[in-house]
């Protein structure tokens, strides 16, 4: 079917003078953001944080993952710049949505940030403009709550005069193998005619780009990639739990089975499922699952185990004090690393605030070392503190030192040496902690 509108904003993208614009530049809105400049394109990236948006016209990156000479050049050139006025949407032909999807504290999805995003953009709206939003949610929202907020604009049609479309993040911070720019990327549309024009739009700056059918198959891909993630975490913690029962090697049981070439992936038990994605992305699905009278029995068994972790920890601890005749109860506990995941320093949704929480609930004098985290912020049960400094010395005069996160800058034969007893959640300390009598492993 011929589309005049179409045609010319797909004419545009092609020749890269689309004018494009990211509305959240964080670490999804700001590596995407600078990979369509790259490309060619005059982008604006439109945050409500000021500061973040005048160092970024000043040149300088505030996300690891860009370098600031990038950006210095990429403003420089004229290619990108950085406000927090939504008015500038107007004059926009691209829109890229990447703004947080969190969880309420009743555990249900928080679509604020989609919502108030959409809003902001809806007065500027305009024929031949292209929306694609970015942000992990459930299967249905783009079409269930983007279009109705945009189709507020009276007078325009959907697939005909705008084009609306739904293509995951999959940044992962700190990787330097797979990046915005070569990492497979999936779009889905409204409409076929959508489809059409968001994934011309992302093949002019992107490597390879997936065209799926629809928003609901691109929000579901997502969802899957990441559940299936933390349910195969769930699998491996529940299997130390049952290899604890029955007094097996859980990581002897992993490595052996992890040698079949084939019909296996290798996971890893710890203390809890950290970070911003996996313990959250699934929560989104047996939400909406349970809105149509489904319940998504794999989520909220493995989101069970993992969140029922840091407390097997906390057991393990127990155990290691226990056989020093010591309690919990007054006992200096040193936690090794407390980011969510090793070589980062991101304490979110981090299991090790949970163990932190409940070794002090038992009356144990708790520090921490990581030297990613220099300090930790109040936050509901969470307390403040800061890192010791001095580990050599907290290793030698804790009663228990709990390698929490399994840093790669950490000294594991001097923890070993020095420590009076180790709990290991991470296997750090390898076949030299399986050997020594002063290691409990998970
Ligand atoms: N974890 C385990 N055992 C494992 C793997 C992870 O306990 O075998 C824990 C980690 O310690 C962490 C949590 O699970 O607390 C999440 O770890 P992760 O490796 O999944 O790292 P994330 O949360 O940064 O996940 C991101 C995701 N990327 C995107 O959503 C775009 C995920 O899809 C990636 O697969 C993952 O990075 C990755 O592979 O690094």
């Amino acid at each position: 079917m011929s589309n005049v509108t179409r045609d010319v904003l797909v004419k545009k993208l092609q020749d890269r003078t689309a004018r494009v614009a990211v509305i959240g530049m964080g670490y999804v809105g700001l590596p995407l953001a600078t990979v369509f400049a790259e490309a060619g394109f005059e982008v604006t990236g439109v945050d409500p944080v000021a500061e973040k948006m005048e160092a970024l016209n000043r040149g300088e990156s505030y996300i690891l993952d860009v370098p600031s000479e990038q950006v210095a050049r990429l403003v420089k050139a004229g290619k990108l710049k950085g406000t927090t006025d939504y008015a500038v949407l107007s004059e926009m032909d691209a829109v890229s949505i990447c703004v947080p999807t969190p969880l309420r504290k009743t555990g249900d999805p928080d679509l604020s940030y989609i919502s108030s995003a959409t809003e902001s953009l809806a007065p500027y709206l305009h024929e031949g403009m292209v929306v694609v939003l970015e942000s992990s949610t459930y299967p249905g929202t783009t079409r269930e709550m983007v279009l109705p907020q945009l189709n507020c604009r009276y007078g325009l049609e959907v697939g005909r005069d705008f084009f609306l479309a739904f293509s995951p993040e999959r940044v992962d911070p700190g990787r330097k193998d797979w990046t915005t720019k070569n990492t497979p990327k999936v779009v889905g549309g409204i409409t076929e005619a959508c489809s059409d024009v968001a994934t011309c739009w992302y093949e002019q700056a992107l490597d390879t780009v997936v065209r799926v059918s629809s928003t609901e198959v691109a929000e579901m891909a997502k969802l899957l990639e990441n559940t299936f993630r933390m349910i195969n975490i769930g699998l491996v913690n529940e299997l130390a739990i049952m290899c604890d029962r029955l007094g097996v090697d859980v990581w002897e049981v992993i490595d052996a089975a992890a040698t079949k070439p084939f019909g296996f992936m290798k996971f890893t038990p710890g203390p809890g499922l950290g970070g911003h994605c996996i313990p959250i992305d699934p929560l989104y699905l047996s939400w909406k699952m349970r809105s149509l009278n489904y319940t998504a029995r794999f989520i909220e068994l493995a989101s069970e185990i993992n969140t029922s972790m840091p407390r097997f920890v906390l057991g393990r601890i127990t155990d290691a004090l226990n056989n020093q005749g010591k309690p919990v109860k007054g006992s200096r506990v040193l936690l090794l690393g407390v980011a969510y995941k090793p070589n980062i320093d991101d304490l979110r949704e981090s299991p090790a605030l949970d163990l932190i929480h409940l070794l002090k609930e038992k009356g144990a004098q708790v520090s921490y070392y990581d030297p990613h985290i220099p300090h930790i912020h109040a936050d509901g049960d969470i307390e403040e503190m800061d890192s010791v400094t001095d580990w050599r010395a907290e290793v030698q005069a804790a009663d228990c030192v709990v390698i929490v996160t399994n840093h790669k800058v950490f000294d594991y034969p001097a923890i070993l040496e020095l420590s009076r007893c180790v709990v290991d959640t991470r296997n750090a300390l390898g076949e030299a902690g399986k050997k020594s009598d002063k290691v409990v492993r998970l």
